[in-house]
């Protein structure tokens, strides 16, 4: 049926079926293409397949009056408008669990990076300046930090799993206390910022975490402090970070994630106490596989039951 909408190219899987079996409509790029065809077609359409990269946002909604369901690839629905949703009753869902590992796998490699200077040191080799300058200068050690995660959701507690390894000590500040772990819980931000070493961000995105790491979060931190943001750039104050990594406010930091990606600010190329990762996190065949899986899961099951196997919560 035509009532299913492509709102972004995600992943081939999902893009082949929706084609081969479902003929799906695709989403215009914005402009003059994408109004004409919200204006034939908008009414028509009852569930919309999106991602983290092209959500179905307010102005998008707004244009399909007869949304039912959105199936979103991705644990992070914040590109789209799920206070609209929840108002008119559109149910929506996203790919939690499948990515869990490879998202915490990526955070512990920017811990490595980030604190033994895995990058910089690399790129000190093939400079040739290990024989011109002689033995790359000591970095800080990894193992037995105290590390304070900014959410411990389902990716918060891999990521802390594998910290255990590394004989960390884990803090966290979460919505809300949780009963099933030992870790201790810091009710404010800034008093988990203040406690630990290392501050990771694994929080959800959107409206309620918007600028969460400000200036003053960064300062708690303080000078031998480094920052690691796995989940989205704008939980984090960008241009507060990087004064704080250009002053010497934080020791150094470890990003996946940009404000507006794939924009990198300039300052921050210049700068060789952060590692820049271009949104990987959950970048494996393997896992993107899964996740396309599970979207195709949740759209089949929504056409034929009229529920979704992973709504979000
Ligand atoms: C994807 C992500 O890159 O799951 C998420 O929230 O950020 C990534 O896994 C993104 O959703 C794909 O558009």
């Amino acid at each position: 049926g035509t009532n299913i909408l492509q709102v972004v190219n995600a992943h081939p899987n999902v893009s082949a079926a929706l084609r081969d079996e479902f003929g799906a409509q695709v989403l215009p790029p914005a402009g003059d293409e994408r109004v004409a065809f919200l204006a034939a077609h908008g009414g028509d359409i009852r569930v919309a397949v999106c991602s983290g990269r092209g959500g179905v946002d307010t102005e998008l909604m707004s244009a399909l009056p007869n949304l039912e369901a959105v199936i979103n690839f991705g644990a992070g629905y914040d590109a789209t408008d799920v206070a609209q949703a929840a108002e008119r009753g559109i149910v929506v869902s996203n790919t939690p669990d499948v990515l869990n590992d490879c998202v915490a796998d990526t955070t512990l490699a920017l811990y490595l990076d980030m604190l033994r200077r895995i990058s910089s040191s690399e790129r000190y080799v093939r400079a040739g300046k290990w024989e011109s300058q002689g033995n790359y200068p000591l970095t800080a050690r990894a193992t037995g930090r105290t590390v304070g995660n900014v959410g411990l959701g389902r990716i918060g507690r891999a990521i802390a799993e594998r910290l255990e390894g590394f004989k960390c000590t884990i803090e966290y500040h979460n919505r809300r206390q949780l009963t099933d772990v030992d870790y201790t819980y810091r009710a404010s931000l800034k008093e988990l910022a203040e406690s630990v070493e290392v501050l990771i961000v694994a929080a959800t995105g959107g409206p309620e975490t918007n600028g969460l790491v400000s200036a003053e979060i960064l300062d708690a931190l303080g000078e031998s402090g480094y920052l690691i943001n796995i989940s989205r750039g704008t939980v984090v104050d960008e241009q507060a970070l990087v004064a704080a990594l250009r002053d010497g406010t934080i020791a150094g930091a470890g990003l996946d994630v940009f404000e507006d990606e794939p924009h990198v600010p300039e300052e921050l190329l210049a700068l060789d106490n952060v590692v820049l990762l271009p949104h990987v996190g959950s970048a494996t065949v393997e896992t993107r596989a899964d996740m396309a899986s599970l979207v195709l899961e949740n759209l089949r099951s929504y056409l034929t039951t009229g529920t979704l196997v992973t709504p979000i919560s």
